[in-house]
């Protein structure tokens, strides 16, 4: 089918550029937050923007699986910070990581988990059963889904509302407690709500254009 839209001319392109890099520029990741209630709504908006995302052979291969219930967020929490103990207290990271991540402030307390009102899980799915009941292989999975995850990312700080790219590892406590099947593994756990009135985050700089680009020849 033809595709056409209209052509933008470059002065209004770079307004929108400009607004859209200041606009992206000001999100942060947040470990503080707030337990005021969103709307699920806000949720359903965000992950039509995701499943917007382009995909290998157009495959689409992710779940986003999205819960406000309690007693869930409970022992998603409680799971995750079993296996962070392991990570920061029991000697499980890697001395390197740790430098790595010593910055960030970070600690095997996950209580934001209790606190957000709505934690969405995306699994990617490896394949996919199919209504005949055979399985399709799917095709560059984690570059669709980290894709669709971007676009999520963007979507909710476009309604202000604050999130944590969260990887607890491991994670396959996530398919047993939201029950996803062997097909699809978890991929990465949002927090999602406003921040805490009291919210800090670490005093992070963006690495210089110069750094992110090069420009050839
Ligand atoms: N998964 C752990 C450790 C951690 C790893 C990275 I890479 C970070 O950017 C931050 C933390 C945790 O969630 O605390």
């Amino acid at each position: 089918m033809h595709y056409s839209p209209e052509p933008i001319p470059w002065a209004t392109a770079r307004d929108r550029g400009e607004a859209f890099l200041r606009h992206m520029d000001s999100r942060r990741s947040v470990r503080m937050f707030s337990d005021d209630p969103v709307p699920r709504e806000a949720i359903e908006l965000a992950v039509a923007a995701a499943n917007t995302a382009p995909s290998g052979a157009h495959q689409q291969p992710w779940t986003f699986v999205a819960t406000q219930d309690a007693d869930i967020k409970h022992r998603i929490r409680v799971a995750a910070e079993a296996e962070e103990r392991e990570n920061y207290e029991g000697g499980r990271l890697p001395d390197a990581w740790r430098d790595a991540i010593a910055p960030l402030g970070t600690s095997s307390d996950k209580s934001y988990l209790d606190v957000v009102p709505w934690i969405v899980v995306v699994f990617a799915q490896k394949s996919t059963p199919m209504p005949d009941g055979s399985l399709r292989k799917n095709y560059y999975v984690n570059e669709s889904v980290g894709i669709a995850c971007g676009l999520f990312i963007a979507a909710l700080h476009t309604m202000g509302l604050a999130t944590l790219t969260h990887t607890p590892n491991p994670m396959g406590f996530l398919s047993e407690i939201l029950e996803r099947p062997s097909t699809e593994r978890p991929y990465i756990l949002f927090p999602i709500g406003h921040p805490a009135a009291d919210c800090e985050v670490p005093d992070l700089q963006r690495k210089p254009l110069a750094d992110a680009v090069t420009f050839v020849p």
